[in-house]
């Protein structure tokens, strides 16, 4: 069990961790040169060949990859090994398009499970532990990474997949779950139901939760540790570099440190793709330095967040990036202006309601109209319409403030919107741009 808590690793020296980079980067652009012709293409269109990157100095000389790219190639344009070497696929939860389906040798899987070891050591979890995973299981990453993880980590694992929460809730009782792993907003929607069963956290065997797969705000941690009694960390990645434990929370529970050996990350500006210092905000751009099946270089993830270098409280050196705020893809501009869902969300928890809302955009007469749907708690729950009328009037400008634009609000009655058993479905933009 020891083994995935890897200090000489994860609380190296920066030079020791470059050194690292450094020489499987190489090693890797010489392996997708040799054997990914569609990227091979790539490179040479940019003027360069594999004796121009001899550091991770030099990422920034090779092109990037985008989701368009994987469309083109798919389903094998992008495949590094003899696919009699290949294991397993995955695939995206996407809903327009293609799927993206990604490869993995048994060295990918092994490397992807050690990475969900680390995170579920990084909660605190050991082989005393019992670990609930509730992510869907199959094409999605998200049951079999941490299933994998857990096994390394050597818990009791109940494989539970998503959905039949009364069952889920059977179990973590009856078998004793110490870890929950599922979508933050599964786990909201856990803790209602047992909540209404009457369970307080203390008769909650949990003690951490490790939620991930979609953007989710402070607020509504806190939430979520309040009514399961735990400590929720955040655990972040994708289909296409392997799936979660690209980066996962620590003890410090600010920001997700980057599995460095295993993964480059960049932080670049969306228009210009100009690399950006540490700090600052844009799209996160990875490169997959170990893997063999699906080698992906400078990849575009379409996901915007800042990465810091701060030292942190649990010891570990690798490089941590923020909660992503969205994706540049998600990112709605109504009225000209650029708004996250999860800037709604924050408003809506700081006020006192639940994470059970739906934001609704639309045009009318040529103009965007943006309107919030958001469900009340049970208490709220009033036929008074002045009341209503006063609370509306409350968000609307609690909106206005965090995003500089008007809202519609509507208050809907508790349990009105559909629950979400993986991620949640947050936006409906009927626009027909
Ligand atoms: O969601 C992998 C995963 C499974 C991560 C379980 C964590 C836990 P995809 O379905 O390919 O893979 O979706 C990847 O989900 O680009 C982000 O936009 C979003 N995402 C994943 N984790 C987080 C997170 C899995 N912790 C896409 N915070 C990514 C915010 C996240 N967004």
């Amino acid at each position: 069990m020891e083994r995935y808590y890897q200090p000489e690793i994860e609380c190296a020296s920066r030079e020791k961790i470059k050194a690292i980079q450094d020489e499987k980067l190489v090693r890797q652009v010489k392996h997708v040169w040799d054997n990914v012709p569609y990227y091979r293409k790539k490179m040479e269109e940019a003027g360069i060949t594999p004796d121009d990157i001899r550091s991770s100095d030099d990422l920034h000389k090779l092109p990037f990859l985008s989701k368009a790219d994987l469309r083109e190639a798919y389903p094998y344009g992008l495949v590094g090994v003899p696919l009699k070497d290949c294991v397993r696929i995955q695939s995206t939860s996407g809903t327009t398009g293609k799927r993206v389906v990604a490869f993995y040798t048994q060295h990918d899987i092994d490397l992807w499970e050690e990475c969900c070891a680390r995170a579920i050591m990084a909660a605190g979890g050991t082989n005393e532990d019992v670990c609930q995973v509730s992510y869907g299981y199959g094409l999605f990453t998200g049951g079999p990474g941490l299933n994998g993880g857990s096994h390394k980590v050597g818990c009791l694992t109940i494989p539970t997949s998503s959905g039949n929460t009364e069952r889920q809730i059977m179990f973590i009782r009856d078998l004793n779950a110490t870890i929950l792993c599922c979508t933050p907003s599964y786990a909201a929607y856990l803790g209602e139901s047992m909540k209404e069963m009457g369970l307080k956290p203390e008769d909650i065997p949990l003690k951490a939760g490790i939620f991930g797969a979609e953007a989710w705000s402070e607020e509504m941690r806190h939430d979520i540790e309040n009514t399961l009694g735990i400590k929720a960390y955040d655990i972040y990645g994708l289909t296409e570099l392997s799936g979660p434990g690209v980066s996962f929370e620590c003890s410090a529970q600010s920001g997700m440190h980057i599995n460095e050996d295993h993964f480059i990350a960049e932080i670049i500006d969306p228009e210009s793709g100009e690399v950006l210092p540490d700090g600052e905000q844009g799209e996160l751009v990875f490169t997959s330095i170990d893997k063999e099946a699906f080698p992906l270089l400078r990849y575009r993830t379409r996901d915007v967040c800042s990465l810091s270098r701060e030292k942190c409280s649990c010891g570990r050196t690798h490089v941590k990036m923020m909660k992503p705020k969205g994706r540049t893809d998600d990112m709605l501009i109504i009225r000209g202006v650029n708004v996250f869902p999860s800037q709604i969300e924050t408003v809506l928890l700081n006020k006192g309601y639940p994470a059970n809302y739906q934001i609704v955009v639309d045009r009318v007469n040529n103009t965007d109209t943006l309107d919030v749907q958001v469900e009340m708690t049970q208490e709220m729950f009033t036929d008074n319409l002045g009341e209503i009328t006063a609370r509306q009037r409350e968000l609307i400008e609690g909106l206005k403030s965090m995003l500089g634009i008007k809202a519609q609000v509507t208050l809907v009655a508790p349990k009105s919107i559909t629950r979400s058993e993986g991620k949640a479905v947050r936006v409906i933009d009927k626009r027909k741009i």
